[in-house]
């Protein structure tokens, strides 16, 4: 490379610098590599150690929660456990009272019971010593008593000689009166008209006994002819119902053949109701009516009327005058006669628009018009004084008895006022 010598690039040079630069580029991009991988690996490494440290924080978490359900659980437990024992106290605390209760209620049970028997006992000697007392006493008065009687005994047996004197003259005398007043009723009877019986003081007695006649009670008897419905009304009056087991027995053919007593179940009433049996049938003829029955004896009377007034109903409320009995005139069955009217005026009960209400407003309204027309005229024809007429069904009395006012009431409430103040004026 001296002078004079052409300057040609040494190729080996370059070739080898070449060479070496590449193998130097190599190198580098070798170690780069190297590095590049060890980095990775670091990476790798560092992204692992934090999984492992995120996977042992998720366990511990896991394991917390656990344990801290555990601990939950357990404090539950103990809870329950203890309000069992409270509730297990508070029995045998309530068992333990209460058989300490029944324990002293027993003891005063006892106590009482003794307390009863001493008295008991102090009322029985009381007794025997008085029945002592009295027993002398009575023995006294029974020597006093017989010595009385016979020093009355002799008197007596004068007086009886003399009565019997005189009471042979009143004999002869009443035998005389009666053959009088026989000849009489039966000169009636051929003439038609209704002989008028007096009972005598014995019958009085005697009917009395028979129908139970007690003071302080209101004998009602329910009269009137067969089938008018007497023995349904005795049933209504004491609130009862035709088919209930101690009702009076209803039905078409002369039912009632005795009279039969009916106290009133509500003691604070003090009416005692009498089922009389039909007037006017062969059983039974209408002018005997009254004394056969000794209607005579009671407080009250209740006529029963039905279609028509008959000379039966007459018989009773003029024989009721003459004893001076108060009496009603009752005309039941009122439903029955309503439904036939409604009927007689148009109405069809297969007739489904027809106006059912206003039939029965217009059939009631005739109903109680002619039903009071009728009996005043009849009154008047048998020179009676003009009364009121109760229109009443059984069942709507039976109602207002119990307390369910019916719907349908004519004179059922009237009638309950009327007869309860009439007892109250007679008590
Ligand atoms: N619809 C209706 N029927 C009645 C009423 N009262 C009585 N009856 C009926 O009429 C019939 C005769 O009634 P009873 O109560 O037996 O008459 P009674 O006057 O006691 O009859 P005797 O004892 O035979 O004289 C029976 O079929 C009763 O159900 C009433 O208010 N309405
Ligand atoms: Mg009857």
């Amino acid at each position: 490379m001296g002078g004079g010598q052409s300057h040609q690039p040494d190729w080996e040079a370059i070739r080898r610098a070449q060479e070496q630069a590449d193998a130097q580029a190599r190198a580098a991009a070798e170690a780069a590599r190297k590095k590049a991988e060890r980095a990775a690996q670091a990476a790798r490494a560092e992204a692992e150690r934090l999984r492992r440290e995120a996977e042992a924080a998720r366990r511990r978490f896991e394991a917390e929660q656990a344990e801290a359900a555990r601990r939950a659980q357990a404090a539950r437990d103990e809870a329950e456990r203890q309000r069992r024992e409270i509730e297990k106290a508070e029995q045998a605390a309530r068992a333990a009272r209460e058989a300490a209760e029944a324990r002293a209620r027993e003891e005063r049970q006892r106590a009482e019971q003794l307390a009863r028997e001493a008295e008991e006992e102090r009322h029985r000697q009381r007794a025997a010593e008085e029945a002592a007392r009295q027993a002398a006493i009575a023995a006294q008065q029974e020597h006093e008593r017989q010595q009385r009687a016979r020093e009355e005994e002799n008197r007596r047996l004068q007086a009886e000689r003399e009565a019997a004197e005189r009471a042979a003259q009143v004999a002869a005398e009443q035998a005389r009166q009666a053959q009088a007043a026989r000849e009489a009723a039966e000169t009636q009877l051929r003439d038609g008209t209704r002989p008028v019986v007096t009972p005598t003081p014995e019958e009085y007695s005697a009917f009395r006994a028979k129908i139970q006649h007690t003071a302080g009670f209101f004998h009602v008897a329910i009269s009137g002819v067969a089938g008018s419905g007497k023995s349904s009304l005795v049933n209504a009056l004491r609130g009862k119902h035709n088919m209930d087991l101690d009702a009076a027995a209803v039905g078409v053919n002369e039912t009632t053949l005795v009279v039969a007593r009916y106290p009133d179940p509500n003691p604070s009433n003090r009416f005692v109701w009498y089922d009389v049996p039909g007037a006017g049938t062969l059983k039974v003829p209408d002018w005997k009516y009254f004394n056969d029955q000794g209607l005579f004896v009671f407080d009250c009377i209740i006529v029963v009327v039905n279609n028509r007034f008959t000379a039966t109903d007459v018989a009773l409320l003029s024989n009721a005058r003459r004893f001076g009995i108060p009496a009603f005139i009752v005309r039941s069955k009122a439903d029955q006669h309503i439904r036939n009217l409604m009927k007689d005026i148009g109405y069809n009960s297969d007739d489904e628009g027809g106006n059912k209400a206003s039939y029965f407003a217009r059939a009631r309204d005739q109903y109680v018009a002619e039903t009071t027309r009728s009996i005043k005229t009849n009154l008047q024809e048998a020179k009676l004084p003009d009364q009121p007429v109760y229109l009443v069904s059984n069942v709507a009395l039976q109602g207002a008895v119990t307390g369910k006012v019916p719907k349908k009431m004519l004179d059922e409430a009237k009638l309950l006022t009327d007869l309860a103040s009439t007892a109250q004026r007679c008590a």
